[in-house]
């Protein structure tokens, strides 16, 4: 079969990430990828359940994610993961595990201001508010990928002109 690789999405909450993790998921899909697609809905309910929003908590989030990204890629899966990582020692810890040219890391960089004008869960509000703590890009930190293979622009790209770029990169 095809070698495993992972695909790591990292930006703010409302980047757009997801949107882009589950399209390239599709677009695999139809060319005959088996792919694997980790996001906080099927982590952070269940193998990360005990983990909260602090530095050390999203630290060991992200390596819970980089080992299991690490098995389905052993075993050919192509491995999609859209979590806002936001610290670059997490990321470069994941992809430390793979080898070289098997893990893209793809910076969604969009601006905080548009992801908080989005604002789909209504999070920035309540971050703004004090109501929730350890917020990213509010009262909590982002720090830019310096070493991202790929670095998108989702206001200025289509999602289809990303997801040719992404699938070029792979
Ligand atoms: C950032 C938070 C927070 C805090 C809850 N800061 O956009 P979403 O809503 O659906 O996804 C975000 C998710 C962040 O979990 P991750 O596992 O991606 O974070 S990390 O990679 O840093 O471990 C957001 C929501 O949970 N959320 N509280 N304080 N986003």
């Amino acid at each position: 079969g095809h070698a495993g690789k992972c695909v790591w999405f990292t930006g703010y909450s409302g980047s757009g990430k997801s949107t882009l993790a589950n399209a390239l998921e599709v677009e695999l899909n139809r060319r005959g990828y088996h792919t694997m697609l980790l996001d906080g809905d099927n982590i952070r309910h269940g193998l990360c359940k005990d983990l909260g929003m602090g530095e050390a908590d999203r630290a060991e989030n992200i390596r819970r994610v980089g080992e299991v990204a690490r098995l389905f890629a052993e075993a050919g899966i192509v491995v999609i993961t859209a979590f806002i990582s936001p610290f670059r020692a997490d990321r470069d810890a994941a992809r430390e595990l793979f080898d070289a040219g098997d893990f893209v890391e793809v910076h969604v960089d969009t601006p905080l201001d548009v992801c908080e004008q989005r604002d789909p869960k209504g999070l920035y509000q309540k971050a703004r508010e004090g109501k929730i703590q350890d917020f990213t890009g509010i009262n909590s930190p982002y720090e830019v990928p310096k070493s991202a293979e790929v670095a998108v622009n989702t206001e200025a790209m289509s999602q289809q002109d990303i997801l040719t770029r992404l699938l070029k990169e792979l």
